[in-house]
C-alpha cells in the first residue's frame, strides 16, 4: 500500500516470482502444509527476481540452483496458463490481499495475516477487531482519498503552496516537485517535495521541516503526519503525511525531503527516479568501482563478503545531477526518460 518496500520489480520473471509469493502466502495459513515446501516457495520468489533471462519452460528452470522438480512443475504449471494461472489469480485470499495491501503502510504479509484472522472487506477491517498501527489506521480512513491518483495540475498547486511558506520561511529556499511529477507523468500517486538552501553552510546547522510543517497545518493544507523525523531542525529530514487543498479536494499523500545543498544533484537522481532507474544507475556505478546513494557519488568504498560497506569511500561528485552522470561516463538523461 504505496510504501517504499517492495515495489517496482520489473524483471522478466517477475510475475513467477509474484505467483510464487501467492503460494508462499495461500499456504502459509494452513495447517498440515510442509513447512519446508512453503518456505521453498518464497525463496523461488526471490531466485525468479534474480534470473535476469525470462524463464519459458520447468525443464529451464530445473536447471537453476534451487529449482526442484515439484517448483518447475509449478512453473510449467503458471506457464500453460488455463487453469495455473486463473485458479490461483481467483482465490478468495489473493483478491482480499490486493484489496488490503492498497492501504497505506499495509505490506503483503500483514494483508496475509489479516486474512487470515478472518478480514475480508475493507470495511471488516474498520471494526476495530484488526490490528493496524496509526498510521495504517490513516490509510484505511482515508482508502478511497490515498487510493486515487492525482492529477498534475493538482500536484503543482499544492507544489506552489508548499513552496510559497517554504520561501516564507526563507527566501534562499531551493523547493522543487520530484518524483513522477517531475518525470513528466499525467498523474502521480504522491506529492514529493525536495528543498534546500542555496549556498548552504547556514543549512547544514538548522532545517526549517518543522517550521514548514507547521505553517502548512495552520494553512490546512497538512491533515495528516505518517512519519516524522525524530529532530525536525536536523538540515536532513523527511517528513511524510498527507494534505488537501480544500475540504472539497481529496487527502493526497504528501513526502517532503530536506537535505544539505552540497547534495543537491545526487538527491535530485535519487528523488526523481523512478525507482528502478535509480536500482540500475546504482548498480551500474557499484560495477566501475563507484557507490551512488542520495547523498553523492562515492569512490574507494570498501565492501565485506557480505556486500555491506565498511568505508564510507570519498565523496566525488554530488552538487548537480550533470557532475554525477559526467563522472560515471554516461549521457545526461532527461527525468522524462528515467524508465530502467
Ligand atoms: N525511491 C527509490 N527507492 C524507493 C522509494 C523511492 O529510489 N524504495 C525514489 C524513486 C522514486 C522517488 O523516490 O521515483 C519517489 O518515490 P515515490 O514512491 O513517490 O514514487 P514515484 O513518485 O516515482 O511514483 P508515484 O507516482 O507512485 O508517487
Ligand atoms: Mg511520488
Ligand atoms: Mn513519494
Amino acid at each position: 500500500g504505496q510504501n517504499h518496500d517492495g515495489k517496482g520489480y520489473t524483471g522478466p520473471n517477475e510475475w513467477l516470482a509474484k505467483k510464487f509469493e501467492e503460494l508462499h502466502d495461500l499456504y502459509s495459513g494452513q495447517v498440515g502444509k510442509n513447512s519446508f515446501a512453503i518456505r521453498g516457495y518464497q525463496r523461488a520468489a526471490g531466485i525468479m527476481r534474480r534470473i535476469t533471462y525470462p524463464i519459458t519452460t520447468g525443464t529451464q528452470a530445473r536447471a537453476i540452483p534451487g529449482i526442484g522438480m515439484n517448483l518447475a512443475d509449478r512453473i510449467d504449471e503458471f506457464l500453460s496458463g488455463a487453469q495455473g494461472r486463473a485458479f490461483y489469480e481467483n482465490t478468495e485470499q489473493a483478491r482480499c490481499v490486493a484489496l488490503f495491501k492498497d492501504i497505506y503502510g499495509v505490506g503483503r504479509q500483514h494483508a496475509n495475516e489479516m486474512y487470515r484472522s478472518g478480514a475480508r472487506t475493507i470495511d471488516d477491517l474498520r471494526s476495530g477487531k484488526f490490528s493496524l498501527t496509526a498510521g495504517q489506521m490513516i490509510g484505511l480512513q482515508l482508502y478511497d482519498d490515498l487510493k486515487a491518483r492525482i492529477p498534475r495540475d493538482e500536484c503543482k498547486d499544492i507544489f506552489e503552496i508548499i513552496r510559497s511558506e517554504a520561501q516564507a520561511i526563507d527566501d534562499q529556499l531551493w523547493v522543487e516537485i520530484m518524483g513522477s511529477y517531475r518525470r513528466g507523468q499525467d498523474t502521480s500517486g504522491d506529492v514529493d517535495i525536495l528543498i534546500t538552501r542555496e549556498g548552504g553552510e547556514d543549512n547544514e546547522k538548522k532545517g526549517i521541516l518543522g517550521d514548514l510543517i507547521q505553517r502548512l497545518k495552520r494553512k490546512g493544507l497538512v491533515t495528516h503526519d505518517l512519519g516524522t523525523p525524530t529532530d525536525w531542525t536536523a538540515p536532513e529530514a523527511k517528513w511524510m503525511g498527507v494534505g488537501r487543498l480544500s475540504s472539497a479536494h481529496k487527502h493526497r499523500r504528501i513526502d517532503i525531503l530536506c537535505i544539505p545543498y552540497k547534495y543537491w544533484g545526487a538527491a535530485l537522481i535519487y528523488f526523481t527516479g523512478n525507482e528502478v532507474f535509480n536500482r540500475s544507475m546504482r548498480l551500474y556505478a557499484r560495477k566501475n568501482g563507484y557507490s551512488l546513494n542520495q547523498r553523492g557519488l562515492y569512490k574507494g568504498v570498501i565492501r565485506g563478503k557480505d556486500g555491506l560497506k565498511q568505508t564510507e569511500g570519498e565523496l566525488i561528485a554530488s552538487k548537480t545531477e550533470q557532475d554525477i552522470f559526467n563522472m560515471l561516463g554516461l549521457r545526461w538523461r532527461h527525468p522524462h526518460h528515467r524508465r530502467p
